[in-house]
């Protein structure tokens, strides 16, 4: 079992996303993160454990190696696609509480910020907690976010950024959605961000992970 989690975190870490990728030349003909993640499933493992045991740890290595230098945006990418694959198995797990709907949830990733990774994991946790999700996907700006509101009065908003340079545009999504809508919840995530930060920029409510979101959104939707 724990051979399978190393093998998915070796096969995220070092971008190998199916047996038939081609990349890294060490790994051809090996199985990558689709085929190790149905085997884990198939082995009995849970999604939960899959995600916190292998997928996540696997990127954050990914993160330090490219700090270091020792990894540049192609190979971030491609962990990217590895981390991907296995999420596809993963979602149906996840996202099985679609059919009760507790209120609407708008997520996006902010302007200037193509990161999405995280921002799909919490989609799919919000979605299986019971929400109807609209995902703006990336680069959303609060025109967006606006406009989505609009249409779904009452939902609850979700903001990701990765990068510190795209936390300024978190904070100046905030108070766009403020400006026109003081009393819309806004939730906030993404690798950089703190609840000092969450505090600072006025948004309700901050969680390191997408199940710490659902617990929360269950308080507003009153169970
Ligand atoms: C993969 C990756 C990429 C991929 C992204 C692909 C994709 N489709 O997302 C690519 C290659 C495109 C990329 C590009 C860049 N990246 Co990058 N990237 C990463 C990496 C390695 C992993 C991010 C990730 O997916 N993590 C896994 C997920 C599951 O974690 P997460 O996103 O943090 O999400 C969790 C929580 O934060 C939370 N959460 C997230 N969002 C939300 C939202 C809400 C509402 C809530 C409640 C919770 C929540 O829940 C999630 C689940 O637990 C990080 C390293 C790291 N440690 O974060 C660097 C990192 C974020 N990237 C970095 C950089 C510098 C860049 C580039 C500028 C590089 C360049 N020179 O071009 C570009 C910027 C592109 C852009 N404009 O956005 C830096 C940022 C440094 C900084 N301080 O700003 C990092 C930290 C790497 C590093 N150590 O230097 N990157």
């Amino acid at each position: 079992m724990e051979d399978l989690l190393e093998m998915l975190h070796n096969a995220v870490e070092l971008g190998k996303v199916d047996r038939k990728s081609p990349y890294p030349p060490q790994l051809r003909d090996h199985d990558g993160a689709y085929e190790i993640t149905a085997m884990a499933l198939d082995a009995g493992l849970g999604p939960q454990q899959i995600l916190e045991e292998a997928l996540i740890p696997a990127m954050a290595k990914v993160g330090k190696k490219f700090s270091d230098r020792q990894i540049f945006v192609p190979q971030m990418l491609l962990s990217a696609k590895a981390m991907g694959a296995s999420m596809v198995l993963l979602k149906p797990f996840f996202a099985s509480g679609a059919l009760r709907s507790n209120g609407t949830f708008i997520i996006g990733t902010v302007r200037g910020d193509l990161h999405d990774i995280g921002k799909n994991l919490v989609s799919m946790m919000v979605e299986g907690g019971g929400w109807q999700v609209v995902d703006l996907g990336v680069d959303a700006g609060s025109d967006r976010f606006i406009e989505t509101l609009e249409n779904h009065p009452g939902a609850v908003i979700g903001l990701s950024a990765l990068l510190t340079t795209t936390m300024e545009n978190m904070k100046q999504t905030v108070e766009d959605i403020r400006a026109v809508s003081p009393s819309t919840r806004i939730l906030i995530g993404g690798a950089p961000v703190t609840q000092d930060f969450c505090d600072r920029i006025g948004a309700d409510f901050y969680s390191p992970n997408g199940q710490e979101a659902v617990n929360y959104l269950k308080t507003l939707a009153g169970n």
